[in-house]
C-alpha cells in the first residue's frame, strides 16, 4: 500500500495515548493500520451484511433480502427472518468451533501432562478434586496423575460424544436451568456434533423456521460455554495454576529497550507457558546476553496475554486493537502467534522493521511469515527454537520508540475461586458476603464487560460503560481485550474504587479490591457461568441465573466468538447487550431475539449504540431483577457502621497480595 503517514495523521477518533504517541513517530510513518484501512475503504459497510439479510448459502444467490418486500425474498423463498437466523446461527457455530478447537488442544495437553510427558505438572490439586467430583471419578487410592488422566479422557470424550447425554459440565448449572434446557431439548451433547448439526441445519433447504434454528443455535452455544470453554478454563487452571490476585502492568510501555522483546499473541496458553519457561532457561539468557540484551522480555497480546497475565503477572503489551501498534514501536524482535484474532496485517507492519512474525500452529499460517511448528510433545525445544530466532534479531533493531509514560499498574487474577475467597475468606470461602452485599444494596448488581475491541468504534467505549456502571454501584467483571482496555485506563486497581458509588466503594475499600475485576481470557467467560451458578446455590437471590441482578455486554465485539458467548449467556438466563448486531434486517427475528428469548430463557439480547445509554439499560435490567426479588428497597438505606464494615469480611488474602485500598 502506498500511503505514508505524517505525524498523527489519521489519529482522530483514537483515544489511547500510547497508540497516538507511536503513530506520531517518524519510524511509524509508513505503517498502515486498521484505523487507516477503515478510512481508506471510503464506503459504508454493506447494509444487508450488517443487518443479517445477505444470504450466500447456495449458488442461486447471493440473495439480498428486504424485510416486508415480496419481490426481495430469496430465490428459494427464504424470508428475512430465516436468512437472519441462519446467518446468526452460523456465526455462533463459528465462534463455538474456535473455542472448541482451542479447548481440545488444552485437554490433549492436559492428558499428556497427566501421563508425565512434558514440562508441566498438575498444580491445582483442590480443583482437580472438584473436577473429579463433576466427572464422577472415584479418587480413592489414586495419585493426582491417575485422577487427572481419567478426567482428561472423559473430558476429551465430551467433544466427540455420539450419544444423547449432555456434556458433563452442564451438571454445574442450577437445577432449574438444567430442567428448562431438558424441556426445550437444548442440552448440548458432543460439542463437535452441535457445530456440525448447526452447519447442516443452516444449509440450503433444511431448517427454515427461525425459532427452531435458534433452538439449535442455543444448544451449540451452550456446548461452548458449559462444554468446551469451561473444560479449557478448568483443566488449564489445574495444569498451570488457578489465578490469584497479582500485580502487573499493561500497555506498550512494558516493552524494554535493553531486552529481546517477544510478543506472544493468540489464545492457547500451552505455547505461552512453554515460552515463559524457556525465557528463563540459562541457555536462552546466555544467548540473549551474548547479543547485548539483558534477557528475553516476554509480553502478551490479546487473550494469550491475558492467560499469562492472570497466572504469572507477565505484562500485556496490547489488546486486539493495539497489535499493530506493538510492532510499530520497532522494538519487537518477534511476534509469536498461534490461533484467533491475529490480523494478517501484522506481517505488513513487521516488514517495516526487523521483526519476525512467527506462526506456530499448522492451522494458522500467514503469507510471508516464518513458520516454526510448536510441537506439543517437545514444547520447551520448540519454545527455545522460537526464542533463538528472536534473539538473532536483536542486533538488527533500528530506531525504536517505547511510550514509557503510559505504563499502567493493574491487579488481576480474579478467578471464580478468588471471588469466592475474597469476600468469604480462605477458610470459609463462600458467596454469602457477595450475595448479602447485593441484597443489602451496597452492590447494586454485577455486570460483565467482555470481548473485543473494534476499529469501527471509538476505542473508549469500554471505559465509558465501566465508569458509568461502577459509579452506580455495579461491580464489573471483565475478560478478554475489554479487560486489557479497562486496565489501560486504570480501572483494574484498588484505587479506582474512589470512582465507585458509595456502596461498591465501601466493599472494595474494605476488601482492597478493584471495582473492575479481571477474570481472564475469552474462554474464561465460563468462570462467570460458574460464579453465577454459585451465587444461585448460595441462596437469597432466587433459584436460577435468570433471577440474579447480573447482566453482560461485549459492546465493541469483533469476533464471532463474542456472539457465541452472548448466546450462551442469554440461554443461561442473562440480559446481554451489544452496540450492534446483525439481526436488525428482520423485525420478526429481532423481536424474537429480544422478547422471545426473554420468555423462553429469562435472558435476552438487546442493542444500544450509545455507551452511556447502554450502561443505563444494563442498570435498568439490574433494577428490574432487584424489584422482582423484592430487594429494591434495601438500596435506599446503605448506612455503614463499624459492625457492618467488619461484616464485609477481610480474609481475602488480597491485602497479602499488596492490594490495599486507599488509607482511611
Ligand atoms: Fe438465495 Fe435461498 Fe440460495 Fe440463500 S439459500 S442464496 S436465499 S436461494
Ligand atoms: S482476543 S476474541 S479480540 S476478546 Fe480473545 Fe480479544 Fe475478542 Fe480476540
Amino acid at each position: 500500500m502506498a500511503i505514508s503517514r505524517k505525524g498523527c495523521e489519521g489519529c482522530d477518533g483514537i483515544t489511547i495515548p500510547s497508540t497516538k504517541e507511536v503513530l506520531q513517530q517518524d519510524i511509524a510513518k509508513n505503517v498502515i493500520t486498521a484505523y487507516d484501512r477503515v478510512k481508506m475503504r471510503g464506503m459504508e459497510a454493506c447494509m444487508f451484511g450488517s443487518t443479517g439479510t445477505c444470504c450466500r448459502n447456495c449458488n442461486m444467490g447471493p440473495c439480498q433480502i428486504i424485510d416486508g418486500v415480496d419481490e426481495m425474498i430469496g430465490i428459494c423463498g427464504a424470508t428475512a427472518e430465516t436468512v437472519a437466523a441462519r446467518n446468526y446461527a452460523r456465526t455462533i457455530a463459528a465462534g463455538t468451533a474456535a473455542h472448541t478447537d482451542h479447548a481440545r488442544e488444552m485437554v490433549k495437553g492436559f492428558i499428556e501432562t497427566a501421563k508425565g510427558h512434558g514440562p508441566h505438572e498438575i498444580k491445582d490439586v483442590a480443583k482437580l478434586m472438584t473436577m473429579a467430583e463433576v466427572f464422577k471419578i472415584d479418587t480413592e487410592g489414586k495419585d493426582k496423575n491417575q485422577i487427572a488422566l481419567e478426567i482428561g479422557e472423559k473430558a476429551l470424550a465430551d467433544f466427540g460424544s455420539q450419544d444423547d447425554n449432555p456434556v458433563t459440565m452442564l451438571s454445574r448449572a442450577p437445577k432449574k436451568r438444567q430442567e428448562l434446557w431438558k424441556r426445550l431439548g437444548v442440552e448440548p451433547r458432543g460439542v463437535d456434533r452441535e457445530v456440525v448439526e448447526m452447519m447442516h441445519r443452516t444449509h440450503m433447504g433444511v431448517d427454515q423456521d427461525y425459532k427452531n434454528i435458534m433452538l439449535q443455535a442455543s444448544r451449540c452455544a451452550l456446548g461452548d460455554g458449559w462444554g468446551s470453554s469451561m473444560l479449557s478454563t478448568e483443566l488449564t487452571d489445574i495444569m498451570f495454576g488457578t489465578p490469584k490476585p497479582i500485580r502487573a502492568i499493561v500497555d506498550l510501555a512494558c516493552l524494554r529497550k535493553d531486552s529481546v522483546n517477544v510478543a506472544v499473541h493468540g489464545h492457547e496458553p500451552l505455547l505461552a507457558e512453554a515460552l515463559c519457561l524457556a525465557a528463563n532457561d540459562e541457555e536462552i539468557i546466555k544467548a540473549a546476553n551474548k547479543v547485548g540484551a539483558k534477557g528475553v522480555n516476554l509480553v502478551g497480546v490479546c487473550c494469550t496475554g491475558n492467560e499469562i497475565l492472570m497466572r504469572r503477572g507477565i505484562p500485556v503489551a496490547a489488546g486486539f486493537i493495539q497489535q499493530e501498534m506493538a510492532l510499530a514501536t520497532g522494538a519487537v524482535e518477534a511476534m509469536v502467534v498461534d490461533v484467533q484474532c491475529i490480523m494478517q496485517s501484522v506481517q505488513e507492519v513487521a516488514d517495516n522493521f526487523h521483526t519476525d512474525i512467527i506462526t506456530t500452529n499448522y492451522r494458522a499460517k500467514i503469507d510471508g511469515a516464518t513458520h516454526i511448528q510448536f510441537e506439543e510433545e517437545t514444547p520447551i525445544e520448540s519454545a527455545k527454537e522460537i526464542l533463538k530466532k528472536a534473539i538473532g534479531n536483536f542486533k538488527k533493531r533500528g530506531d525504536c520508540f517505547i511510550p514509557d509514560e503510559t505504563k499502567q499498574d493493574v491487579v488481576v487474577g480474579f478467578s471464580h475461586e478468588t471471588i469466592n475467597n475474597m469476600l468469604g475468606g480462605t477458610f470459609r470461602s463462600s458467596y454469602r458476603p457477595l450475595n448479602d452485599n447485593i441484597i443489602n444494596g451496597r452492590i447494586r448488581g454485577v455486570a460483565a464487560i467482555v470481548g473485543c475491541d473494534n476499529y469501527k468504534m471509538p476505542d473508549n467505549h469500554h471505559e465509558i460503560i465501566a465508569r458509568e456502571l461502577i459509579k452506580n454501584d455495579v461491580l464489573v467483571l471483565a475478560t478478554g481485550c475489554a479487560a486489557t482496555g479497562l486496565g489501560r485506563v486504570g480501572l483494574l486497581t484498588p484505587e479506582a474504587a474512589s470512582e465507585a458509588g458509595p456502596g461498591l466503594r465501601e466493599v472494595c475499600e474494605t476488601v482492597g479490591m478493584p471495582p473492575v475485576l479481571h477474570c481472564g481470557s475469552c474462554v474464561d467467560n465460563s468462570r462467570l457461568l460458574v460464579a453465577t451458578s454459585a451465587m444461585v446455590a448460595e441462596g437469597g437471590l432466587g433459584d436460577d441465573i435468570s433471577d440474579l441482578p447480573v447482566v453482560g455486554t461485549a459492546p465493541a465485539w469483533m469476533s464471532e466468538k463474542a456472539v457465541a458467548i452472548g448466546q450462551y449467556f442469554v440461554a443461561s438466563g442473562t440480559y446481554v447487550i451489544f452496540q450492534n448486531l446483525p439481526l436488525t434486517g428482520s423485525k420478526k427475528f429481532q423481536k424474537f431475539m429480544f422478547d422471545g428469548m426473554d420468555e423462553i430463557y429469562g435472558g435476552r439480547w438487546d442493542i444500544e449504540e450509545d455507551p452511556v445509554k447502554l450502561a443505563h439499560k444494563m442498570i435498568a435490567r439490574i433494577d428490574e431483577r432487584r424489584a422482582a426479588l423484592g430487594i429494591d428497597k434495601q438500596r435506599e438505606r446503605v448506612l455503614f457502621d463499624m459492625e457492618m464494615r467488619r461484616d464485609l469480611g477481610t480474609g481475602s488474602g488480597l491485602k497479602d497480595a499488596g492490594c490495599h485500598g486507599p488509607e482511611k
